[in-house]
């Protein structure tokens, strides 16, 4: 292929602020999300003291916190964290679409990068294995996601 000027991002996290915001609702499995999500920004380089944790309820409260600690321009990023699991919820649908949209959007509006890690899965089997068993771990996919996006709006 013919070589063409390329933008990507150095998988170097050293200097970042981030911030990881994780539900206490399914804090069984979240917590693995964090830990994944903490290790893999130590082992590329944040320093322990740039990282911050704030916990929420649950996953329909991480929008609006997200839009909080977006705006308040301490943070190169946001890792969001969480698990909603159908067979635990009749309003499984609602909880899981307005979380994924509202980070989204708060996302898109404030211009402040934001890792997905938010599992939604049909059952609780299928949030462990995703939780750092052997479907690997979502909250490592969010951070990594997340430095790569950081670093590529630098260059941009
Ligand atoms: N929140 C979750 O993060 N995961 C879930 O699976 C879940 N279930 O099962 O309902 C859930 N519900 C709580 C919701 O996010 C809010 O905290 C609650 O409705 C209060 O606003």
């Amino acid at each position: 292929m013919e070589e063409i000027r390329t933008l990507q991002g150095r998988m170097d996290a050293a200097g970042l602020k981030i911030v990881l915001v994780a539900t206490r609702f399914n804090d069984f499995m979240v917590d693995h999300l964090i830990g994944g999500a903490v290790d893999y920004l130590t082992r590329h380089g944040a320093a322990r003291e740039n990282l911050t944790l704030v916990r929420v309820p649950g996953a329909f409260e991480l929008p609006v916190v997200c839009k909080r600690l977006a705006a308040s321009g301490k943070y190169n990023g946001i890792v969001a964290l969480g698990a909603v699991i159908r067979g635990a919820t009749p309003h499984f649908d609602f909880v899981a679409a307005e979380a994924a949209k509202g980070i989204a959007h708060v996302s898109l509006e404030s211009g402040v990068p934001i890792g997905f890690g938010l599992l939604t899965t049909d059952t609780m089997e299928q949030a462990i294995e995703r939780s750092g068993s052997k479907g690997g771990n979502k909250g490592v996919e969010a951070a990594s996601a997340l430095l790569e996006t950081i670093r590529v709006l630098e260059q941009i």
